[in-house]
């Protein structure tokens, strides 16, 4: 790619997390604003999409041929697929050098752990981010129902952010099927850690089974999340759902806070989002 290549947008969480329906509905979304997002598929073992990809790592390899070619079940066959893929990383950065568009929105494997902390990932990343990318991590909203299940989302995201050094937002996927009352305590948390630690601490206290363990674990957690707020790199949790459309401006300006305008600026923006620059 050039100086003018668009700004990359990986779009990373746990299995199940909203990742594929958001490059979909992204996708959608953004022809009618007449934004030019192009689709990439970094997923080996996806059974199917359905946005347009402008390329699809499942033309390079086929997780079905990984498994039989090395005898390998679903979970091994994954993990030598994305180190395939990964190995590939120059082939991949050909095939998508040419295209123009406003912005790049990458679909990434099931697991984040094999996209994050494969070794051969991080030169993946390198070489299709191009210095103008940033990470856009789903949290599953029935995970991030409860404090526990939140505050790990948190710590995962921050160890993805940590690993991959990206300007990084998180949101929170699916809120279609949240509860008003159970999205809102959500975005408390996100929005102030105070509230959190007490939603943990209670949490702890009605479920610990080992004396003492469970505030032990709410501590740790919760002073963990200071020292990344306190050095500014705890991002703020932004509902999303790609299903109704919602947050989609939001991931747009997103990448145009880190990266700066493309094209000319949409109306309707919300803005304000809270992470680093
Ligand atoms: N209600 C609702 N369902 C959604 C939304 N986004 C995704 N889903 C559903 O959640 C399921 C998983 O969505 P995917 O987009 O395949 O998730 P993924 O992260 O790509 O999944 P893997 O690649 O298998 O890890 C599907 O059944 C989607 O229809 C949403 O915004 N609202
Ligand atoms: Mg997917």
């Amino acid at each position: 790619m050039d100086g003018t290549s668009p700004p990359v947008l990986f779009v990373v969480g746990t299995a199940g997390a909203g990742k594929s329906s958001l490059v979909t509905s992204f996708q959608r979304w953004s022809r009618f604003l007449d934004i030019d997002a192009l689709a990439i598929n970094l997923d080996p073992g996806a059974e199917r999409v359905h946005y347009d990809p402008e390329f699809d790592v499942r033309d390079l390899i086929s997780l079905s041929e990984v498994m039989d070619e090395y005898d390998l079940g679903p979970n091994g066959a994954q993990i030598l697929a994305a180190d395939l893929v990964a190995s590939q990383a120059d082939d991949v950065f050909e095939e998508i050098a040419g295209l123009s568009g406003d912005i790049m929105v990458i679909d990434t494997p099931g697991q984040v752990e094999l996209f994050a902390f494969r070794e051969a990932s991080s030169h993946l990343v390198e070489v299709l981010g191009q210095g103008r990318s940033c990470l856009i991590f789903l949290f599953d909203p029935l995970l991030s129902s409860t404090p526990s299940g939140f505050v790990s989302q948190m710590l995962l995201s921050s160890i993805v952010h940590f690993r991959l050094g990206l300007p990084t937002a998180n949101f929170l996927s699916k809120s279609d099927l949240l509860e008003p009352e159970v999205l809102e305590r959500i975005l408390d948390w996100g929005d102030n850690l105070d509230i959190l630690e007490v939603a943990l601490y209670e949490e702890s206290a009605k479920s610990s089974s080992s004396e003492g363990s469970g505030s032990q674990r709410a501590e740790f957690a919760i002073s963990q999340l200071r020292t990344m707020q306190n050095s500014a790199i705890l991002p703020g949790l932004i509902p999303l759902s790609s299903e109704m459309e919602e947050g989609l401006a939001d991931v747009l300006s997103f990448a145009q806070n880190v990266f700066g305008g493309m094209s000319d600026a949409k109306d309707g923006f919300a803005g304000d989002i809270d992470n680093e620059k």
